[in-house]
């Protein structure tokens, strides 16, 4: 199984990036210090999802970043990515498991402590759990399941979580303090004017609250 080596994930919305491109915003997140992005563009005709995947896979080979796409598992083995995240509508783990072997990063969604240690059964490598806050995007995650019930399933999991919903630079160390491994965010980085300097202060508090020779993974970037 490959090392979740990163504690911070960027989860990408092109709608949230005013006219400039994705690419673009993703290359200045990068060059701040974000160290892995999960393409999560799921309403692009396939071609379109291809073309920006190619483009983004470029910036991120360069730099060494992780890059993970939302459920499609062909894309994946075609461009070399590092890995698929799925959630609860998509191919099981252990079908996607079969396709992409040992080598490539299994991530999946989860809303409770039960899908949480459901994730870790199943062979997922790393589960997002949230919301954890109220997130300004809609409400179709469903409502903020707090930091109780992230300790819980942090507690109860046998794979890494990180921290989905309402991420803000404030609220890491409280996340890090339920036992969070990471936190994963769109708004509290693509959300804000200056992109790189919103991903140079994430990175920063996300260092301050797991030291890079923290004991839980000292390969953690
Ligand atoms: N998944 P922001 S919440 C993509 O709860 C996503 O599964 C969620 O956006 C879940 O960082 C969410 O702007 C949106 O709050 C996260």
């Amino acid at each position: 199984m490959p090392p979740v080596n990163f504690r911070l994930l960027l989860v990408t919305d092109r709608s949230l990036v005013h006219g400039r491109s994705l690419e673009r915003v993703l290359r200045e997140s990068v060059d701040a210090g974000v160290p892995a992005i999960q393409l999560r563009e799921r309403d692009l005709p396939t071609r379109e999802l291809l073309s920006l995947t190619q483009q983004i896979r470029a910036m991120t080979r360069d730099r060494a970043v992780p890059l993970i796409i939302n459920d499609r598992i062909d894309m994946a083995v075609a461009l070399d990515l590092d890995g698929v995240h799925l959630r609860a509508s998509s191919l099981p783990v252990s079908v996607v498991r079969r396709v992409l072997g040992r080598h490539r990063l299994i991530g999946v969604s989860a809303h409770s402590v039960t899908e949480v240690q459901q994730a870790g059964d199943d062979g997922a490598d790393y589960v997002i759990l949230g919301p954890i806050y109220e997130t300004p995007s809609k409400r179709e995650f469903g409502d903020p399941l707090g930091l109780a019930v992230l300790a819980a399933a942090c507690r109860h999991s046998s794979v890494p979580v990180f921290a989905i919903g309402g991420i803000t630079r404030e609220r890491i160390e409280s996340v890090r303090g339920a036992g969070a491994f990471g936190v994963a965010m769109i708004g509290g980085i693509l959300g804000r004017e200056n992109v790189g300097n919103a991903a140079a202060d994430m990175q920063s508090a996300v260092r301050a609250a797991w030291p890079p020779d923290s004991r839980n993974d000292s390969r953690a970037r």
